[in-house]
């Protein structure tokens, strides 16, 4: 209870701050993005997870808040530092009918064009309730932000299924990346996936991409972009050499 009440306080106190982790394309190997990653430094606990804080976030309804400062956030870098930043946005938040005020108020405040924007959602938040996500993606669409399927694989659902979303990007999950040099069912996968995404018309981005030949065979099958490690820790913005 103790982690919970301190949560509440440090929005205010100034205890999270934004890393950022660039999402590079393989042809070029130039970076096209920056996902924002939260990080909450404790002044007693040292860093706490995202993992351990955004479930109890969620549980408290404090997430509505949390998501607002850090769209707020990376909207102002993203305007100030002339980039597009993607940002992971709670199942939570996606079912919340002032989500997409959050988001244009957001937008507005930065002065940033709406098409610097990314928003991460996670394959489990759509399939949950399909009706309702497609209904919240084209609300969010139309203020002209983009809007990427993280995590894919891991839901178990198929493309196929969600082509009726407006996506612009799919997110392979690392699950996938971490095996391909070693298991051929994975690289048959994993080209599935892309060959299927790039049927629809959407980006692929890989995650977790921590070896030369993960990013090699990537490349050769074609995967627009790459994120992970191996390009790149997520990091202050200041710490980037961008
Ligand atoms: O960066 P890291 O591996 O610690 O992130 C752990 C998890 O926390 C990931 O699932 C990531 O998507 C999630 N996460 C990171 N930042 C945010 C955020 O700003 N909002 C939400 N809702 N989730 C985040
Ligand atoms: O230079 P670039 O194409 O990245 O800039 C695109 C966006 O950044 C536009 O919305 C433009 O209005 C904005 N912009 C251009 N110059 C500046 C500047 O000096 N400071 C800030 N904050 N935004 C700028
Ligand atoms: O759920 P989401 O995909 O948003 O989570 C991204 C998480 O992956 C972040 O916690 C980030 O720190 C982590 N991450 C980024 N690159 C790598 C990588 O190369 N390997 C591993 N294991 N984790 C990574
Ligand atoms: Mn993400
Ligand atoms: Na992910």
């Amino acid at each position: 209870l103790e982690l919970e009440q301190r949560l509440h306080q440090a929005v205010r106190t100034g205890e999270f701050q934004l890393h950022y982790q660039p999402i590079v394309a393989l042809a070029s190997g130039q970076p096209q993005m920056l996902e924002a990653l939260i990080r909450w430094q404790h002044p007693d606990l040292g860093a706490v997870r995202p993992d351990e804080f955004i479930p109890m976030a969620e549980q408290t309804g404090l997430i509505h808040e949390l998501g607002r400062w850090v769209l707020r956030e990376a909207c102002q870098r993203a305007r100030d530092h002339h980039l597009t930043v993607t940002v992971n946005v709670s199942p939570i938040q996606l079912n919340a009918p002032d989500f997409v005020e959050d988001v244009r108020t957001a937008l507005r405040q930065a002065d940033l064009e709406p098409t610097r924007l990314k928003l991460e959602i996670t394959e489990g938040a759509v399939i949950r309730n399909l009706q309702q996500a497609r209904r919240m993606l084209q609300r969010l669409t139309r203020l002209g932000v983009q809007v990427a399927l993280d995590d894919f694989g891991t839901g178990y659902s198929s493309l196929a299924s969600l082509r009726t979303l407006p996506l612009d990007t799919v997110k392979i999950d690392r699950a996938f990346v971490r095996d391909l040099e070693r298991a051929p069912a994975q690289q048959a996968t994993v080209r599935a996936i892309i060959a299927l995404a790039h049927a629809l018309q959407l980006t692929v981005v890989a995650e977790g991409v921590e070896t030369e030949g993960q990013r090699a065979l990537l490349r050769e099958m074609g995967c627009d972009c790459a994120q992970g490690y191996l390009l790149a820790r997520p990091a202050l913005l200041e710490e980037l050499a961008l």
